[in-house]
């Protein structure tokens, strides 16, 4: 009996390895160019925002616009359309069920080339994000598809475009997500009062929504462009001195590099404006600028001169010295470290005070927003936040030049969340998210930190060997930040942690376990964040605590989902974080969330999920003026920093 038993135990541990061996390290195809659009003396940028046409398909039929060719004429001719705003989620904008449409949808438009962009040059167009795959054609003509939300893609489209005349752009875009997209869905055919219908089911918490998310621009280059800029920083001499290392690559040349014919001119400027470094690379498309008296980029509220920013300016010459292009783009310099207990910021220990948070509101879902992001910049300012993760997916790179102008420090995250049923399809996939990722993001100072997955199911010798292959992959694009992911699963299972430099974890005491329980909070807390550092002797971070609350519910004594409730239990929290702080390897803490979001329907969800600091509107809730307090504190005792005059109102005189 004991034998079979043990047989049994050792049959399935070869089997869950031999899984594990299945998954195989392949190459995934590496991104190019996708440089910020931005406008130069050699550059000019033109924006397709707007309303497009909108037509959905029938969800039965979702391949019928292909096939009946949609895109060869206006869209309007092939099917009734109707107005949709760009860039926008579709979901919340009708008052139909739209929102909860599975498939393809349709979008048009009609836009001028002007008749002076015929000249030399090439024209690209580029979309900052499509939920969730795209597929784009120009007057007919198919450019590019691209698969993976939250992330841009661009064509070159010079030759498919009618230059001094009108264009029409056309794209298709599918909101279906399955166990092999990122992140991973269920599609199923159920049935329902008329027959069957088709239903898309997800794990994760937040509203699947859809559509052209973020800006569509149209730009020019020269024929020979600045293709890619890669910016490395470094401080020196007790951060007196910065050095600022810089790699281009140009397309187009018509002789190769090795013939010294294209040079760089690098150009560096202070915020106002004055020339502090130069060097022109001879023969070399890379090199090094020396930076005296540095002014180094720091985190908001740890210096008083926060998120310093310098001008680059890349000038790319033939060897007769004629500007052939130029490309600026902002920098700060800044080094980071970290070992088994501290991660350092210009050779300062960080303490993390800060948020998760979601790209969400009223009617506009995942759209861009202008004016949502500057508000919610200066909600992060008034409350004293230094950081927030990008929860659960790359968020617009109109955010991350933002956070690098405020000293908003980012923990980067690709848009793998819930992930499970470990495939090899999959982690190519994964793999992709986190390449296109990096290549986007990584000359952005705010970004310290990527996080390569949310809540993973870690628990299996597949895990192992997947997140191995993942956190790998990772560090061979950038080895200049440390790597985490969000765990949920219990430190005793999990099978991710060691292969990551920061454990991360998310846990919410007093709600989903033990709920309404808040002396059941800090001791379970402090126990938790112990284990995780025992279990890998590596800095601990609570990436997610919180409840959800019902703003203006309020119940005394403290009841599940009231203003009171949320209260106590983040006051339990912090009271956990000050003793595990003393112990020298716990890093930061993050609530779960910054603003009420939307979710898939459920009855734990009214509305969606209201674990906000700020409801949905951007107003504060009670706890907000708490949490403000707390990150105050911390930042006057950590980094000496000022406490805003209207932090404490007055009350009464103290006598001590
Ligand atoms: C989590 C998830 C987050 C959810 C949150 C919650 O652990 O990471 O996406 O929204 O819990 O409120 O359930």
């Amino acid at each position: 009996m004991a034998f079979s038993f043990f047989s049994l135990v050792t049959g399935l541990y070869v089997l869950h390895s031999s899984i594990a061996l299945l998954l195989l390290n392949k190459e995934v195809p590496i991104t190019r160019g996708m440089l910020y659009p931005r406008e130069s003396e050699t550059r000019e940028v033109h924006s397709l925002d707007g309303i497009w046409n909108f037509v959905r398909s029938d969800p039965d039929n979702p391949t019928q616009g292909i096939r009946d060719k949609w895109f060869e004429k206006d869209l309007s001719k092939s099917q009734p359309t109707i107005p949709m705003p760009v860039p926008a989620s579709y979901n919340d904008i009708t008052t139909d069920n739209l929102r909860d449409h599975v498939g393809t949808v349709w979008y048009d438009r009609r836009f001028f080339v002007p008749r002076s962009w015929r000249t030399d040059q090439r024209v690209w167009l580029r979309f900052g994000s499509v939920h969730y795959e795209a597929y784009v054609w120009v007057n007919g003509k198919r450019v590019v598809k691209h698969e993976m939300g939250h992330l841009p893609f661009e064509a070159e489209v010079t030759d498919v475009l009618m230059y001094g005349s009108e264009n029409r752009i056309t794209v298709m875009c599918d909101n279906a997500l399955i166990q092999t997209s990122v992140p991973q869905g269920k599609i199923t055919e159920v049935p329902n009062d008329n027959g069957m219908t088709i239903v898309q089911s997800y794990t994760f918490d937040f509203f699947n929504y859809a559509g052209i998310h973020r800006s569509v621009h149209l730009y020019t280059t020269p024929k020979t462009l600045i293709e890619e800029v890669k910016v490395t920083t470094n401080l020196k001499n007790q951060n007196a001195d910065g050095e600022v290392s810089y790699s281009v690559s140009v397309k187009g040349s018509v002789v190769n590099e090795a013939d010294n014919d294209l040079h760089i001119q690098a150009n560096l400027y202070d915020k106002e404006g004055l020339l502090v470094a130069n060097a022109t690379s001879d023969g070399k498309l890379e090199g090094e600028l020396q930076v005296a008296e540095v002014k180094p980029w720091w985190p908001y509220l740890m210096h008083p001169d926060p998120g310093y920013l310098y001008q680059l300016e890349i000038k790319l010459l033939a060897a007769n010295e004629e500007l052939l292009d130029v490309y600026r783009l902002k920098v700060g310099l800044r080094t980071l470290s970290w070992d088994q207990t501290q991660f350092l910021i210009n050779g300062k220990s960080v303490y993390f005070r800060g948020f998760g948070r979601h790209e969400d509101s009223d009617i506009r879902g995942k759209g861009l927003d202008n004016a949502l992001m500057v508000r919610d910049f200066n909600l992060l300012k008034w409350i004293g936040a230094n950081a927030y993760r990008t929860s659960h997916y790359p968020y617009s790179e109109e955010s991350m030049q933002f956070a690098d102008e405020h000293g908003i420090m980012i923990i980067d995250e690709c848009p793998s969340v819930d992930t499970e049923n470990f495939s090899q399809e999959l982690l190519g996939k994964h793999k992709s998210s986190l390449e296109q990722l990096i290549h986007r993001d990584r000359n952005h100072p705010s970004v310290v930190m990527w996080s390569i997955a949310n809540e993973p199911r870690t628990g299996s010798l597949t895990a192992d060997s997947y997140f191995s292959l993942v956190a790998n992959f990772t560090r061979s694009l950038d080895k200049t930040r440390p790597i985490t992911a969000a765990i949920a699963t219990p430190y005793t299972k999990d099978q991710a942690g060691r292969h990551l430099d920061i454990i991360s974890f998310n846990r919410y005491n007093a709600w989903y376990t033990n709920t309404g329980r808040l002396d059941m909070v800090t001791q379970n807390v402090i126990d938790e964040a112990v284990a995780w550092n025992k279990a890998y002797q590596k800095p601990v971070i609570m990436s997610e605590y919180g409840a959800d609350t019902l703003e203006g519910l309020h119940i005394q004594p403290a009841y599940v989902w009231s203003e009171e409730f949320q209260m106590e239990v983040f006051s339990r929290h912090f009271k956990a974080f000050d003793e595990l702080r003393k112990k020298g390897w716990f890093i930061g803490e993050f609530v779960w969330n910054f603003a009420d979001f939307k979710t898939a329907q459920s009855y734990t969800r009214v509305g969606g999920n209201k674990k906000g600091v700020f409801t949905r509107a951007r107003q504060p809730k009670a706890v907000a003026h708490l949490l403000r307090k707390r990150y105050f504190a911390l930042g006057r005792d950590l980094d000496q920093c000022n406490i805003p005059e209207d932090i404490f109102i007055y009350i009464a005189e103290w006598k001590s």
